[in-house]
């Protein structure tokens, strides 16, 4: 584990490839129950590049005419969110430290060419819970900065079963992926990348 700044941590290679493997089996079954949909952005409707879907009691969604928010259903099938696997429930229990689980797992996926702009994440309103992080597939670049868009930022290349834990004095950094290194993994069939963010919404 290394300490990167107050609440920010970060455990290279915390899954190994067998448990990779399983995630990403149970992220299949998460897809299959809740399909991937395309983000769009509030008020101009412009599509994100990142796919998304969630797993757990609360899902983050956004459209042209609702914004970002959090909600119990798929925006499309109307159906509730599937569980959060066993194996994130548990990362959650030893990474977190928080007493309480999680309200939410939402599921990125990153084509070769999907980005992901430098963002706070503030539609929770619980931000004494962390957020825990699991990168799988394709290395990617990740960009952390501070609480003021203006800070310097740090760039690290994640790989495919790193975990980083932003709580404390970093639930509120600045944060993006600048790009995906195609072809940098074998966990996925095809080219691209996942990653897991599990949240606490309400205190
Ligand atoms: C720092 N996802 O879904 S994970 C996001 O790789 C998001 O898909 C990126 O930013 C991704 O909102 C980055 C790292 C991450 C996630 C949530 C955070 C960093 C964070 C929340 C607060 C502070
Ligand atoms: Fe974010």
């Amino acid at each position: 584990e290394r300490g990167l700044a107050p609440g920010l941590r970060y455990f290279p290679g915390h899954f190994d490839r067998p448990a990779q493997e399983a995630l990403v089996a149970a992220i299949r079954q998460v897809v299959a129950e809740a399909p991937l949909f395309v983000p769009r952005m509030p008020r101009t409707g412009k599509p994100m590049s990142v796919r998304m879907t969630n797993c757990g009691p609360l899902g983050w969604v956004t459209d042209k005419a609702g914004g970002y928010r959090y909600q119990p259903a798929h925006p499309e099938t109307g159906r509730p969110w599937p569980a959060i696997p066993d194996a994130l429930l548990a990362l959650w229990n030893e990474a977190s430290g928080f007493e309480k689980p999680p309200e939410a797992c939402l599921v990125n996926f990153y084509d070769p060419d999907a980005r992901m702009g430098l963002h706070q994440d503030r539609d929770e309103t619980e931000f004494a819970a962390p957020v825990v992080s699991v990168s799988l597939g394709d290395q990617c670049l990740f960009r952390v900065g501070g609480v003021s868009r203006s800070d310097p930022t740090r760039s690290f290349r994640l790989a495919s079963g790193d975990v980083f834990v932003f709580g404390g004095e970093s639930r509120l950094i600045f944060h993006g992926v600048d790009r995906i290194y195609p072809g940098t993994s074998t966990l996925l069939k095809n080219a691209g990348r996942i990653n897991l963010t599990l949240r606490r919404v309400n205190p």
